[in-house]
């Protein structure tokens, strides 16, 4: 009978049209009927059974129900649910029973009265002549996972205290019952002053936090991150526990102890152990109304963690009171979660794993968004979990889609759809722009290449067309309706933006995501571009395909800029919007037309200044750093920063070895280590095989090295040392400058059209024809952008003839007009610059 009715909500909840949303109740409940049918309610409510402290619940009741003490009301009673019902003995619980004749609310604690209460307030519809209406309903829910929330626990900027405050808010209508705060910047949550107490506004903040959590009945679990210093001394577990003091007088009812990303002696399982179980005997234990004590481990994924039996997780999982949580990201750092793998901590920890989602986090892809659906977590694995949350992104706004989805998810799995659940959440976290917003996280969701190899799905509706469409232009064929369809994908796109400023109430999530909407609008403006340029190419309307060329490079330019411009942090700087699919897309087209202009073979690779040889690249042998991606620019070449930490076994190495076209000025480091030159050598190379030691001199693994060899063709640090040595990948960068003695002329005819030779009115360039280009028809490719200009070339007797006059960007010279001429010059009286990308040989009609 129950799975019955649970499948009949499901269809009613997600395939009922949007107007009737007021049945939509999120997360869904475990087992319900409601009814399509409304009615008014005779009189005001009367609330009886609340317990008097909870004015928060009462407050919600009336700002959704007419509430009356007096007079003529309908009975909304609270009672205790009866005991016997297993799944129902659990925080959270309750029945809610709505008729004509009354509201019935039975519950396990005070928290299931408040969620009853949000339940209602997501039944109750305002109809246009003021009247509410309800539906009648019998409802019996619970959550599947016991704590359901978030941990701020990522790097960087922490969330403000107003953001924090939306969030716990935000936590309470959705039922989630959990907020851990451990902002990894925060220097009174980890070193230098975990010891210390928080300054006067800090800590007032923080007694407004638990205020606002208690009020949405969330748990504010305050952590403390002692790890990187700790000395294991009576005085440092006092410390804790007198921080703790502070805490709890504060208002924090729920603590944790976090031990993740750190070396050195901090690491040892027994002594974590011993210092848990202290703080247990100690504080837990003789506070009695605090929640569970929760810990990080060091060891907090499969991938670290050392398999053999007997050591850290199984010393933990003998050792630690087994009141204790522990938390447990999954395989990896960055990981689906899956039954198989909590199955297999579990065994070793001793109780059911803590799960720390690192999901929707962007600290170690801070350039892209991670705005897609919260799929890969295990709808099976509710019994092999004790808690769930989510470490978000630090856009708290822009992370709601997805703490929505993990709300959906911890408290009724079976009922858990990804994709389902994503739809929800853009029409909850942006009812005014729902549309704008889906299509603008559709495609912000992959991180890019990164460390922890952990990659989403993206940009997914539009990608088989995107695939048919190129696989037949490769061919030289154009697809029309595949063509259609990603036209209208790229206008929406480049309207969205405009769209989410202009409707959406939520000022902060805009102004969060405000870089990636500008760079977001240019891609569909690059779009629609790329896609008239290969319409225009197919049908070899060349003025036409160049001048859509001209303005994809320069939109293309525009979100180079918003990449160079915007959120440059030291980690990834900048900021990348359709990263997988869509970028990659204008891309390619731009380049294989790029390769048409120029007379090669379209899907060739541009010859260039710098010949095949354009690429720097990592020179290195590591287990741990050899998929850490490379940032570049003109000046610098440098290993992404990596926020954990990082090791080098005896004899690895990481380092550079720059493209041809560059040369390495100066190597800069800061790797936090000690002892780094005691195991650390650095080291260069002329030809990979015969290396020179630099001696730098350094401070705490800080340091500079320069370079005055322009032959230097490879730079490294290798572990010179017979064991593993563990540091900080904080910077290690190269400087470089190009290769002296390159000369511009040739920009017009290097084969690459992404140089070329800037023409202003102070300065006629004269261009000399290469072997190549004499004696034949030439196509001149310019951007002109309406200046004039004029081509000459030496004629008989000392004279000059003029080939060429106007202000055309593509244009033809007959080989009939070139007989004898060698070099051509170029002048314009313009005060606007023309630049000349390339001479090309005209090809023969086709
Ligand atoms: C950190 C966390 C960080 C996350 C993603 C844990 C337990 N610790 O690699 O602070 O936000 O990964 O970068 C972590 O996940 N270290």
């Amino acid at each position: 009978m129950f799975t019955f009715l649970k499948r009949s909500v499901v269809a009613l909840l997600f395939f009922i049209p949007q107007t009737s949303s007021a049945q939509v109740v999120v997360p869904q409940p475990q087992e319900a009927t409601i009814s399509e049918q409304r009615f008014v309610p005779a009189h005001a409510y009367k609330v009886s059974g609340l317990d008097a402290g909870e004015q928060a619940t009462y407050a919600l009741f009336q700002s959704v129900l007419p509430v009356a003490s007096k007079g003529k009301t309908l009975p909304l009673k609270i009672k205790k649910l009866k005991k016997g019902d297993a799944k129902l003995q659990r925080s959270g619980a309750y029945k809610l029973d709505i008729s004509p004749k009354g509201i019935g609310i039975e519950a396990y604690d005070n928290r299931s009265v408040f969620y009853a209460a949000q339940t209602l307030s997501q039944l109750v519809q305002k109809e246009r002549n003021g009247n509410i209406t309800l539906p009648e309903a019998s409802i019996t829910d619970y959550p599947d996972v016991a704590y359901r929330g978030t941990v701020e626990g990522f790097y960087g900027d922490p969330w403000s205290h107003q953001d924090r405050l939306e969030q716990l808010r935000f936590y309470g209508k959705l039922k989630l019952n959990t907020y851990i705060y451990g902002p990894k910047d925060d220097p009174y949550h980890s070193s230098p002053h975990w010891r210390d107490p928080y300054p006067a506004m800090e800590a007032q903040q923080i007694r407004q936090l638990t205020q606002e959590a208690k009020n949405n009945k969330v748990d504010f679990v305050w952590a403390i991150h002692p790890g990187k210093d700790i000395q294991w001394s009576q005085a440092d577990s006092s410390a804790i526990i007198t921080k703790f003091n502070q805490m709890y007088d504060l208002g924090v009812r729920a603590f944790a102890v976090f031990f993740d990303d750190i070396t050195g002696v901090g690491t040892d399982a027994k002594m974590q152990a011993n210092l848990l179980n202290y703080i247990q005997r100690q504080f837990i234990n003789q506070k009695r109304d605090v929640a569970p004590l929760i810990m990080c481990p060091t060891e907090y994924n499969k991938g670290w963690a050392n398999k053999e039996p007997g050591t850290y997780l199984d010393i933990l999982g003998e050792q630690l009171d087994p009141a204790i949580h522990v938390m447990w990201t999954g395989n990896t750092v960055v990981h689906d979660i899956t039954k198989e793998g909590l199955e297999w901590v579990n065994k070793r920890i001793q109780r059911p794993a803590y799960v720390w989602w690192n999901f929707p986090v962007s600290d170690y892809v801070r350039n892209h968004l991670l705005m897609g659906p919260s799929y890969g977590i295990d709808t099976k694995a509710a019994q092999d979990m004790s808690g769930f949350v989510s470490n978000p992104m630090d856009k708290a706004e822009a992370s709601k889609p997805a703490i929505f989805s993990v709300a959906l998810y911890s408290w009724n799995m079976q009922a858990y759809d990804p994709q389902l659940a994503w739809e929800a959440a853009n029409r909850y976290v942006m009812p005014e722009a729902p549309e704008a917003f889906r299509i603008f996280n559709a495609h912000n969701s992959d991180p890019g290449p990164n460390g922890h190899h952990y990659r989403r799905d993206e940009s997914v509706e539009i990608k088989p067309y995107i695939h048919t469409f190129l696989e037949a232009y490769n061919n030289g064929k154009y697809k029309s309706e595949a063509a259609a369809r990603i036209n209208e994908e790229f206008a929406g796109i480049a309207k969205a933006p405009a769209e989410i400023r202009s409707k959406s109430r939520n000022k902060r999530l805009v102004e969060q995501i405000s870089p990636w909407l500008l760079h977001f609008e240019f891609l569909g403006k690059a779009g629609s571009h790329v896609m008239a340029m290969a319409e225009n190419r197919v049908k070899a309307s060349h003025a036409a395909a160049w001048a859509d060329y001209l303005q994809l490079e320069a939109t293309l330019d525009s979100m180079a800029t918003v990449n160079a411009t915007f959120n440059q942090n030291p980690y990834q700087p900048g900021v990348r919007t359709g990263s997988l699919v869509l970028t990659p897309f204008i891309e390619d087209i731009f380049k294989q037309t790029g390769n048409y202009f120029l007379g090669l073979a379209e899907r060739q690779s541009q010859a260039g200044i710098a010949g095949g040889t354009a690429i720097s690249t990592a020179y290195g042998k590591s287990q741990k750093l050899g998929s850490q991606p490379l940032l570049q620019n003109n000046k610098d070449i440098a290993y992404s920063p990596m926020l954990e930490v990082a090791f080098l076994d005896s004899g690895e190495y990481i380092g550079f070895k720059p493209s041809e076209a560059l040369q390495a000025t100066a190597l800069h480091f800061n790797l936090s280590n000690n002892n780094l030159l005691t195991w650390g050598a650095f080291e260069t190379s002329k030809d990979g095989q015969v290396w020179t030691k630099a001696d730098p001199t350094t401070e705490h693994g800080k340091g500079s090295i320069v370079f005055n060899d322009p032959a230097i063709k490879y730079v490294r640090l290798r572990n010179s040392s017979d064991k593993r040595q563990n540091f900080y990948l904080k910077e290690f960068r190269l400087e470089v400058k190009p290769v002296a003695g390159k000369n511009e002329s040739v920009f017009a005819h290097d084969k690459s059209i992404s140089t070329y030779q800037t023409l202003t009115s102070q300065q006629p360039v004269t261009v000399t024809l290469p072997q190549e280009l004499k004696g034949t028809g030439l196509v001149v490719l310019l951007k002109t952008e309406g200046a004039s200009y004029s081509i000459t070339a030496p004629a008989a007797k000392g004279k000059r003839q003029t080939l060429y006059s106007g202000r055309e960007s593509y244009i033809q010279l007959d080989s009939s007009k070139l007989k004898g001429v060698t070099e051509l010059t170029f002048s314009t009286g313009s005060n606007q610059p023309v630049r000349i990308y390339e001479l090309v040989k005209q090809q023969p009609a086709s």
